[in-house]
């Protein structure tokens, strides 16, 4: 896929999203880490989840804006393409890494009963993963009728993993009562508000027509996913601590590793 010439503006744009991004990760890392001692033992996983998303997003945001930095430089006042292309796989592999975690953190957080809980999370994955795939060879083909097409094909599996959020999850909160059940429905929204982003960034380049390789249409995908990522990741997490910190409390619980008070001497 050929780079198109860049403003100073499209530029930066880019540049300082990819950098506020690995700040927003390497900041989220450190916070979940540190907030683990902070939930009870039934909690740990999804934090230590979190943890490792955050952790996987930031290493490929450092190697996505350094390609970035490769791809183009600075001549007569414009951004030109240097002839190194810019590897839009480390976004692709991140997510393959990272979506079936966080569905994975989900099925944790809803402490589904067990007998559930296996199959909901396989079927989830093996959808993430064709979503992905498909939303791959899109991406990187440089022809807006084969974006479009893959994109639809993709779009099947996302609206399998819509369908079991918000029928199956809904279904198991049903089984519960007052401020669990509001947390679970809550919780599902946020996650289907975020991830919607993503496609809608996918498409942002077809329907602006004509520029699909232009400056918008690459600077647009990559502000989109920045920002989509930001969401789904650091302010996902963040809803998941405060949902245990919520049941913690409704349930009297304490951290694991709180210390029992010592007399002063
Ligand atoms: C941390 C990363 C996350 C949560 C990534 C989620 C990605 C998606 C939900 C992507 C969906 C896509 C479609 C539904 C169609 C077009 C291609 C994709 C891959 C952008």
């Amino acid at each position: 896929m050929e780079l198109p010439t860049l403003t100073l503006g499209q530029y930066s744009l880019v540049y300082n999203m990819l950098s506020l991004a690995i700040a927003a990760m390497v900041a989220s890392f450190a916070f979940f880490t540190m907030a683990r001692s902070q939930v009870s033992a039934r909690f740990r996983p999804a934090l230590v989840m979190s943890s490792l998303v955050v952790g996987i997003a930031g290493y490929h945001y450092f190697r996505i804006f350094e390609s970035w930095g490769h791809a183009y430089a600075l001549q007569n006042g414009a951004y030109v393409p240097t002839g190194m292309p810019f590897n839009d796989g480390y976004r692709y592999v991140d997510w393959l890494l990272t979506v079936p975690l966080l569905v994975a953190e989900l099925v944790a957080v809803l402490q589904l009963p067990k007998a559930v809980r296996g199959s909901i999370t396989a079927r989830l994955i093996i959808a993430t993963v064709l979503m992905l795939v498909a939303g791959y060879v899109g991406e990187v083909s440089g022809d807006m009728g084969t974006r479009n097409i893959w994109g639809i094909i993709s779009s099947v599996p996302f609206a399998y993993i819509l369908y079991v959020l918000f029928v199956e999850l809904k279904r198991a909160a049903e089984r519960e009562t007052g401020d669990v059940k509001y947390k679970l429905l809550m919780t599902q929204l946020l996650l289907i508000g975020t991830w919607g982003f993503y496609p809608i960034t996918y498409g942002i380049p077809v329907w602006f027509g004509a520029d699909f390789l232009g400056a918008t249409g690459i600077v647009a995908v990559q502000v989109g996913y920045s920002i989509a990522d930001i969401a789904a990741k650091c302010g996902y997490g963040l809803m998941i601590y405060s949902i245990a910190r919520t049941k913690m409390e409704a349930d009297g619980e304490v951290a694991a590793n709180t210390a029992a008070p010592v007399a002063a001497e």
